[in-house]
């Protein structure tokens, strides 16, 4: 695993550079989130400072006379390094890296950081530092080149471009086979997924440390990780649940959402998070006793966005209200949110609730079809016991009749590939199973 660049207990100064005119409880609220992060991360805050600006500067971020003063305050109180909340270029933190005389990181780094020391799996490991050489390969300065001696025998002469070059090299070989393990992975797990299509699937998702682990051990009894920190998790768990009806279904619970996710984090993960949003259902587990739930719902909504996951019906589960006294905060989230339940995953509170609204969802995000196969098509019968559920199976004398269970995002998929056996009448087929 790399290093992308904290060392344990460092003192980090915060930096942020804000638009002109935004709110400022906004921006200590920003702030605060990458204290926390370094929190996680093993490092501590040494100060803060923020400039408005009508853009960042292209060289350094933040103008001339605050880079001085940044200096300054960095001597001051014998921090080690500058964290900026923004996104910074390659070019903007060698410059800095140059005028302040510390390494400088940005929220990504820091995020690359815990995603690193959390990571277990062989899966989540691979993908973890397939992220940092992709964001450290266009940063390798000066600063950075301690970072190859983890690779044994290299290192040992003094930084300089010839080192930086050959470091260059040495990540993007590193990178190739990273790739090549992840396809293998990506591999074994379609083969891993066969084994469960068909069964409807719920998938947990929400900003990081909203309860999702908490609410998956709830459901299914799965002995998942939960703790009261940021990325707890970063592997993805499936477990089975049985729903109101009887009918088994499956629950996943994987990696948390925040602001600002490194992009090299969602593209590596991306297989990962492709699986679980592939669910019938969403359950979007909100922290309420969050005073700034609000901004992680549209954070969440957002990264889904991104995912390609917008359309897929979702249920918004507002998660710990054991910790609130102020029933208008409730009133307040139930006219906002049209499809909620209110639980605390800690306490098991309202779970029935909660586990009757997701079959509910279920069923009505699915539709019901009727097919007409003839005997000369089995082939076509196993497949589509593969794709969807088979709610109801009369062998005829003359064909073999399914009634269907069809997600509504897979309906087009579906129609293409079984428009031909689509009964004529439609009508629902006798139970004579
Ligand atoms: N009071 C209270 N605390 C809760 C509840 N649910 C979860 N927590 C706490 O919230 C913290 C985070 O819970 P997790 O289940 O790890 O959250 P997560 O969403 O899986 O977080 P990441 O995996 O880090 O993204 C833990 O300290 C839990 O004990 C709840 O209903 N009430
Ligand atoms: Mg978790």
């Amino acid at each position: 695993m790399h290093d992308v660049g904290l060392r344990p207990r460092e003192r980090a100064f915060i930096v942020a550079v804000t638009k002109k005119g935004i709110d400022p409880e906004i921006v200590r609220e920003h702030l605060d989130e990458l204290a926390l992060l370094l929190d996680t991360a093993g490092a501590d805050v040494a100060g803060k400072l923020t400039q408005e600006r009508e853009r960042p500067d292209l060289s350094t971020a933040l103008g001339k006379g605050k880079v001085q003063e940044l200096k300054e305050l960095i001597i001051e109180t014998h921090a080690d390094l500058a964290v900026f909340d923004d996104e910074l270029s390659p070019a903007q933190v060698r410059n800095l890296e140059e005028e302040l005389g510390v390494k400088v990181l940005d929220r990504s780094g820091v995020i690359l950081d815990i995603f690193a020391a959390h990571a277990k799996s062989v899966e989540a490991r691979t993908q973890v530092e397939l992220a940092q050489l992709q964001y450290l390969l266009p940063r390798l300065t000066r600063m950075w080149t301690h970072l190859s001696k983890q690779f044994g025998g290299i290192g040992t002469k003094g930084p300089g471009e010839t080192q930086i070059e050959t470091d260059r090299r040495m990540y993007r070989t590193r990178m190739q086979r990273l790739q090549e393990k992840l396809k293998e992975i990506d591999a074994q797990r379609v083969v891993q997924r066969k084994g469960r299509e068909g069964l409807p699937r719920f998938a947990l998702v929400g900003y990081t440390n909203a309860g999702k682990s908490s609410l998956m051990r709830q459901l299914t009894q799965a002995d998942v990780f939960i703790e009261d920190r940021l990325f707890a998790t970063l592997d993805t768990t499936v477990r089975s649940l049985e729903l109101p009806s009887g009918q088994r279904s499956l629950v996943s619970d994987t990696v948390g959402f925040i602001r600002k996710l490194p992009a090299q984090l969602v593209a590596s993960f991306h297989s990962t998070l492709a699986e679980t949003l592939e669910a019938d259902v969403l359950l979007h587990v909100v922290d309420l006793a969050n005073p700034h739930y609000r901004d992680h719902m549209s954070v969440v909504d957002e990264t889904l966005r991104t995912l390609g996951a917008a359309q897929t019906p979702m249920i918004v589960v507002f998660n710990k209200i054991d910790l609130i006294d102020d029933p208008l905060l409730i009133n307040d989230a139930e006219t906002e949110v049209p499809n909620c339940v209110f639980v605390s995953a800690e306490r098991g509170l309202n779970i029935t609730r909660l586990l009757q609204h997701m079959q509910e969802t279920y069923e009505e995000s699915a539709i019901v079809r009727t097919l007409t196969i003839p005997y000369s098509e089995m082939k076509a019968v196993a497949r589509i016991y593969e794709d969807v559920e088979v709610l109801v199976r009369d062998d005829t004398d003359t064909d073999i009749r399914l009634s269907v269970r069809v997600p509504s995002d897979k309906l087009p998929l579906f129609m293409a590939r079984y428009e031909k056996f689509l009964a004529a009448d439609g009508l629902p087929i006798s139970t004579t199973s």
